[in-house]
């Protein structure tokens, strides 16, 4: 290795950028643009100022701020928690509590009793850390289960680095590509895969802020990542989805691609899109490759390193024949480390595998479909993972409201959309439905606010008095 120590981030290796591994474009994002180096020097200078603060908070705005913050916590190997910058005044509570946050770094909410530290886009340090060690967390991403508050998944910078130089050989993805994303920093599609993915491959990124056609249309990149909505939204406009057919690689993952917007991206773009499947918990695990077949409707094979198995409900092993449906189960590097502050939840089975809650259906070839989630509470909108109870638990704290349960719908856009069914104490109206959706987003995210509010008189029950969610969908 001429440049040292591998390092998570390894286009940003002070050696090789000194010796004049720099580019003038490492990342792009809100109207700015910055070196290498520019962006080594001043994560460099943010590392300085929280090396002994053991995690931190951040504010996941889309800006050049977030992202110095987040290479300056790699660099001091400070753990970071990435806050939704939507989120409302209970999940961002609960985050801040669960988590442990010491301070928040760059930009803070207001009225907040954590210090803060800010970020200052003009320093610059050139002083040099040590990797820290590939157990190190160095994040907790904070996503939904079907009950309860949001749960840590902490991710460990080995399980990172794994996960992806397992992406950059199922897709061929090497510096000589520009990635264009508009999508979260805090998540893994867009934070991991899509902000750290380029500074570890060493491609140059730009982030669109929102991940509209417009912006996909004009941004003129190679590689390009969306959740199928953001897809769904491009064939919409073909005179700008053509426009991408200068790409090399259009990925789509998150939530389940339709076959239509597959075929439609195919015919106008002339690029079959790349299907990729994971979660927070176990980063990508199964894609289709670059110089491989892709097949709608279907997510490819188990990526670099990555076992699969199915599972019937009595524990015995399901056929991989292309028909036979069964619970997934998964292995490998980029697995996670755990829940924060809960050792115990029941995921993995005694051998050491991973349950996705996920069914799936596997052919003679390991070609993989994802048919589902076991659990009707976990909800996909937008690419959005929303779990039924966190809504309930907020709508049930509203006065208005006698009984609620939220399901997911179909939706053509969002592939589900969020619908709360509410037993109203003193009567409904369209007033109490807008003020029910805006009581939801003063205290949760922007997007686990229900589409649609529908008042009933009651909810079908079975005889042990559970609610019958099947009978709603
Ligand atoms: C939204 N709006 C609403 C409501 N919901 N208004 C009233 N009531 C509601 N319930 C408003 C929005 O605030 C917005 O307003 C406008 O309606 C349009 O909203 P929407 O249709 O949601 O469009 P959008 O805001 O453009 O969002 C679509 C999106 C977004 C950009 C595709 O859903 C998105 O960013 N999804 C990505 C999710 C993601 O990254 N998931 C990765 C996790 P206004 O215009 O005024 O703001 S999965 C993962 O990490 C794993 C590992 C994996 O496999 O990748
Ligand atoms: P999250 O933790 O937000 O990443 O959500 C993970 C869940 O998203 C998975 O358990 C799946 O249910 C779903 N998911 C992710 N990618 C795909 C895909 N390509 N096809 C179908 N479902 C997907």
């Amino acid at each position: 290795m001429p440049y040292g120590p591998p390092l998570l981030l390894a286009s940003l290796n002070p050696i090789a950028v000194a010796a004049g591994a720099d580019i003038p474009d490492a990342v792009t994002i809100d109207d700015a643009t910055v070196s290498r180096s520019d962006l080594l020097g001043a994560a460099t200078s943010v590392a300085e100022r929280i090396s002994r603060a053991d995690r931190v908070a951040i504010l996941a705005e889309p800006t050049l701020r977030t992202v110095i913050a987040v290479v300056g916590c790699l660099i001091a190997g400070v753990t970071v928690i990435p806050v939704p910058p939507d989120s409302g005044t209970a999940e961002r509570e609960h985050i801040l509590r669960d988590s442990g946050a010491q301070a928040w770094l760059g930009v803070a909410p207001e009225g907040t009793d954590l210090p803060v530290v800010p970020v200052r886009l003009h320093a610059r340090s050139w002083h040099t850390y040590a990797e820290p060690d590939p157990s190190a967390i160095a994040f907790i991403l904070y996503t939904s289960g079907t009950t309860g508050p949001p749960k840590g998944v902490m991710l460990s910078r080995g399980a990172i680095a794994a996960g992806l130089d397992a992406l950059a050989d199922a897709w061929a993805w090497t510096w000589k590509d520009t990635l264009v994303h508009g999508l979260p920093l805090f998540h893994v599609h867009g934070l991991i895969l899509g902000l750290l993915g380029p500074l570890r491959v060493g491609s140059p990124v730009i982030h669109t802020g929102k991940p509209t056609p417009e912006a996909y249309a004009a941004a003129a990149g190679s590689l390009y990542f969306g959740v199928p909505t953001v897809w769904s939204r491009i064939v919409e406009k073909p005179e700008l989805a053509k426009e991408l057919s200068k790409a090399r690689l259009l990925v789509s993952g998150s939530a389940p691609l339709p076959v239509p917007v597959f075929e439609k991206l195919t015919e106008l773009t002339g690029h079959a899109p790349i299907e990729r499947y994971g979660m927070s918990e176990t980063m990508i695990t199964l894609s289709t490759r670059a110089d491989g077949e892709r097949r709608p409707g279907w997510v490819g094979t188990p990526v670099q390193g990555v076992e699969t198995r199915l599972r019937d409900e009595a524990d015995n092993p399901v056929p991989h024949d292309g028909e036979s449906i069964g619970a997934l189960q998964v292995r490998g590097p980029m697995l996670f480390a755990g829940y924060l502050n809960r050792p115990d939840t029941g995921d993995w089975t005694d051998d050491g595998w991973f349950r996705t809650g996920d069914v799936a259906v596997i052919d003679a070839e390991n070609f993989h479909r994802i048919v589902g989630r076991e659990s009707i509470d976990l909800i996909k909108s937008g690419g959005f993972r929303i779990g039924a109870g966190e809504i309930e638990t907020a709508l049930l704290g509203h006065p208005a409201v006698a009984e609620v349960a939220v399901v997911g719908l179909p939706d053509d856009d969002l592939g589900q959309r969020i619908v709360a069914f509410i037993v109203a104490r003193d009567g409904s109206s369209d007033a109490l439905a807008t003020e029910l959706t805006a009581y939801v987003g003063e205290q949760l995210s922007a997007h686990k606010r229900p589409r649609e509010i529908r008042f009933v008189d009651t909810l079908p029950r079975n005889a042990m008095g559970k609610v019958q969610k099947k009978l709603l969908v």
